[in-house]
């Protein structure tokens, strides 16, 4: 008999799938459809990792599963190329980004090719190919028409000494990562896309779609939305006498406990606020907080630190001035950028309060069961004391009282805000898609004709942001000036590009209609394609990417281009690869080669010592990477595929053992030898019902990708068959249920047992549901409608023998000795009724 060699068979079947053109799209109006997404990769010079396998592999199962079910299967590729790595990698060589991403994807897409994953090639996109892109700025255009993309200057991150903005990736610990200054905050005009304005939208549509429910909470988070008031404080003196401060809070209730107020440093009202005795200590104060980030501003746990800045303001409820201050934990983005502080019942406001002498007034108290804890603000709900005529109501009818009087008098009403804050679109950097707008000193900013699409990126000599912050494309002469598209004069394109999140912002929409140059997808197809039946990808997007899609998403659902609300309905998140890291006493790592394992122990191969060992993330650092090429040579691709699938939980954070490999390279030989040396039994089908019953579990299994169990299944039913011997029909299953996992045996197993075609043109086997139902069952025997015993019996046994058997029971008989039985009542498979007299 030959051996199973992996690196032969599955380059033969790869090539024969190719040939055919066996994973290419079809669509077929009498079938459903099933569209399903990986989240696609940054072409790293790295090449391929073992987490983006597992993701692969998990869609990969579930198309292949899905077109044997008979449904029409889209399930495509490509490359979300554009990027930081391949432009600093320009900065340091010279070498132009489109070359190392073109060496990076051949790559890349040699190495998925070898694992034999399923994806129709024909409909591969490249978000740094023109061809696309020009649909990307298409998209931007459509949003600067509907008035949701604007300019404003907003701080970016900015290296004072490589005079260059930085990427927040870029800063680690408020440093250039680079040079190691210190990063500051210089403000620069920016493209702004206004996604507050659908805020409530991404918030109400989270109820339609099936994701986890930990990436809902964190959308849902990040949207952050509060219900609340604003109130109208109104300045008693100096220069801004008059003047109105609108706060926002969550706490109107709390508004007779308001002892002061903070404006944010950025507030425009600061300036004129200001007493002259204040202003020197107030300015000095603003320069600092320009320094921070909203980040640290915020941050909790921070010393709070503020300035007076002279001013008083009244408190619309009882007319009593308060101080104004200035302080870097209120934010001029959120909200109104102003606040009344309640330092009772907030607990920054009660540090900052302590910390500079300012009055505490309680206003709520606890409900009969809390106490207020010494040296804390109550900050849970209560009941309204020291509050007027709010006294003795409880939180929430206060608020609902304040609210209304606030209403009535015009100082105030209901309010809602959002910790969502507009996206600041555009970045100082050469490798991204330049944003199509012209800038003409007549006409301002004129959008750039759609016949003109794309605006391509020009060849630059030097790759670096220019010392101003702007990209290297403000100094390309040649393409900056150009002419206005409305008047004709001299005008300049603009300089920005968009960022990263740009092209995979809408790519599931490009992959229904790939080549279309005429429109960017045609309608039609979206209405038989859209939306996106399962997403799958890192939880690390569970905020940015999946909430920027569903804002461009929900725009073109607004303008008629799409017709569902949701880009995803399903989504689901691999569990991060971990794997076991080996240090030595000096804290330094050792790979796998320099270790040998003495039982448990991992000991150093050249002194014996033994090693520390930890669970971590995969890191080169680290020497606990797993490189995918490297366990396809070794074991093959149907390996690697079952492995990470079967390493545990699909949704889990799972450690790589590369012991445990083995066990699934034994399942693969182990099938190859049953179809390789079979021999059908004469007579009986000794494993109908086991075969019947993994049907249903590889099937139920694989809908709710629990993919670790079915191959369990799978492992059990091999076992049955080597000690059971075999028929046809229980290869030809076998075949057919290990497919998706290990396509390339399942296909060699397949022509070895004689049938004809691609495993992938056949029908997913079915299981006949009498035969799956246990054998042995449960019956309960009942006198006169009472439970009295149970026993256990074969689903088979006749109702005579059903009712002896019940009639024998020691328990039963207590309760019909000396009765007649007037009547039994069988029904099979479970229960029996006694009726005596
Ligand atoms: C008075 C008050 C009393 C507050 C009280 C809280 C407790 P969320 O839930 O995050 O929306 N706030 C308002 N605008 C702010 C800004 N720009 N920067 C920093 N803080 C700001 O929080 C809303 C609360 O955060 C508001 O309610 C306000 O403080 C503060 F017992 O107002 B509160
Ligand atoms: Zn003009």
């Amino acid at each position: 008999m030959s051996a199973y060699n992996a690196s032969e068979v599955e380059p033969k079947w790869q090539k024969r799938w190719r040939d055919a053109k066996l994973h290419k799209t079809v669509y077929d109006p009498e079938k459903p459809k099933y569209y399903a997404l990986d989240m696609f990769p940054y072409p790293s010079g790295s090449g391929l990792h073992v987490g983006h396998c597992e993701g692969y592999t998990a869609t990969d199962i579930i198309t292949r599963y899905k077109r044997m079910c008979g449904c029409n299967v889209l399930h495509p590729m490509g490359w979300d190329a554009f990027g930081l790595p391949a432009e600093n990698f320009a900065i340091k060589t010279g070498i132009h980004p489109s070359v190392t991403t073109e060496k990076a994807i051949a790559n890349f897409r040699k190495q998925i090719d070898s694992i034999g994953f399923a994806y129709d090639w024909d409909r591969e996109i490249n978000t740094t190919d023109p061809s696309y892109y020009k649909w990307t700025q298409w998209i931007f255009l459509q949003l600067y028409k509907k008035g949701l993309a604007y300019e404003g200057f907003m701080p970016i991150n900015w290296c004072p000494s490589c005079k260059t903005g930085l990427a927040n990736e870029e800063v680690t610990g408020g440093n250039c990562e680079r040079c190691g200054s210190q990063v500051e905050r210089k403000d620069l005009r920016q493209w702004i896309l206004k996604i507050t304005e659908y805020a409530d939208r991404l918030l109400e549509d989270l109820d339609e779609v099936d994701w986890p429910d930990s990436t809902l909470a964190m959308q849902r988070n990040w949207i952050g939305r509060s219900e609340g008031a604003e109130v109208i404080f109104t300045v008693s003196e100096g220069e801004a006498k008059g003047e109105q401060v609108k706060v926002f809070t969550t706490r109107p209730d709390t508004l007779y406990g308001a002892t002061y107020m903070v404006l944010a440093p950025e507030h425009p009202l600061v300036e004129k606020i200001t007493t002259e005795a204040q202003a020197g200590a107030v300015e000095e104060y603003k320069q600092s907080a320009r320094k921070k980030s909203d980040l640290e501003r915020t941050e909790l746990s921070k010393e709070k630190s503020g300035v007076f800045t002279g001013g008083y303001a009244l408190n619309p409820v009882n007319k009593k001035p308060i101080p104004v201050w200035i302080a870097d934990y209120v934010l001029a983005g959120y909200g109104t950028g102003a606040i009344m502080a309640v330092p009772a019942h907030d607990e920054r406001d009660f540090e900052f309060a302590q910390k500079y002498d300012i009055p505490i007034i309680q206003v709520v108290a606890p409900l009969e069961d809390k106490e207020i804890e010494k040296g804390k603000a109550f900050i849970d709900e209560g009941v309204n004391i020291n509050s007027g005529d709010l006294d003795g109501l409880s939180t929430k009818e206060a608020k609902k009282k304040i609210t209304s009087q606030l209403e009535n008098s015009g100082r105030g009403k209901a309010a809602v805000s959002y910790r969502l804050r507009d996206w600041i679109f555009s970045r100082q950097r050469y490798w991204g898609e330049p944003i199509p707008v012209i800038h003409c000193e007549k006409c301002g900013v004129v959008p750039v004709p759609e016949k003109d699409l794309p605006v391509k990126l020009p060849e630059v000599d030097k790759y670096e942001p220019s010392g101003t912050g702007e990209s290297p494309l403000a100094n390309i002469e040649e393409w900056l000036n150009t002419e206005c598209p409305t008047c004709g004069e001299s005008a300049k394109r603009e300089t920005n590009t968009m960022p990263q999140w740009a092209g995979s912002c809408w790519y599931y929409l490009r992959y229904i209609d790939p080549q279309n140059d005429s429109e960017p997808w045609s309608k039609d197809i979206e209405k038989k394609w859209m939306n996106v039946d399962l997403y799958v990808g890192g939880a690390e997007h569970a905020v940015l990417h999946l909430l920027y899609s569903r804002f461009w998403h929900k725009v073109l659902y607004d303008l008629g281009y799409v017709t569902t609300k949701e880009p995803f309905k399903k989504l689901r998140h691999q569990g991060t690869v971990l794997a076991s890291t080996y240090r030595d006493s000096f804290g330094k790592y050792h790979s796998l080669d320099d270790i040998e394992f003495d039982g448990n122990d991992a000991r150093l191969k050249e002194t014996g010592e033994k090693l520390s060992t930890e669970v971590e993330k995969m890191a080169k650092s680290k020497l606990n990477g797993v490189n995918p090429d490297d366990v396809i040579a070794k074991y093959g691709a149907d390996v690697l595929r079952l492995y990470e699938m079967f390493m545990g939980e699909f949704e889990l954070p799972k450690p790589w053992d590369p012991r445990a490999i083995e066990g699934c390279s034994r399942l693969i030989k182990r099938i190859w030898r049953l179809v390789n040396e079979f021999k059908p039994l004469v007579d009986g089908d000794p494993n109908r019902r086991t075969r019947h019953k993994t049907i249903k579990k590889v099937t139920s299994d694989i809908e709710s990708m629990k993919f670790n169990t079915a191959i369990a299944a799978i492992m059990e039913y091999v076992n049955e068959l080597m000690s059971n011997g075999v028929i046809k029909e229980d290869l030809s299953t076998l075949a057919r249920l290990i497919a998706p996992f290990a396509p390339h045996l399942g296909d060699e197993a397949w022509e070895k047992l004689g049938e004809k075609g691609f495993i992938l043109n056949t029908q997913w086997p079915q299981y006949d549901e009498s035969l799956v139902k246990e054998s042995v069952v449960t019956v309960v025997v009942q006198v006169n409608g009472k439970l009295r015993a149970n026993f256990k019996a074969s689903r088979e046994t006749s109702r005579n023998e059903l009712e002896q058997m019940a009639l024998s029971q020691e328990k039963v008989k207590a309760h019909t000795e000396g009765k007649t039985i007037k009547k039994v009542i069988v029904v099979p498979g479970k229960l029996v009724n006694i009726v005596v007299s």
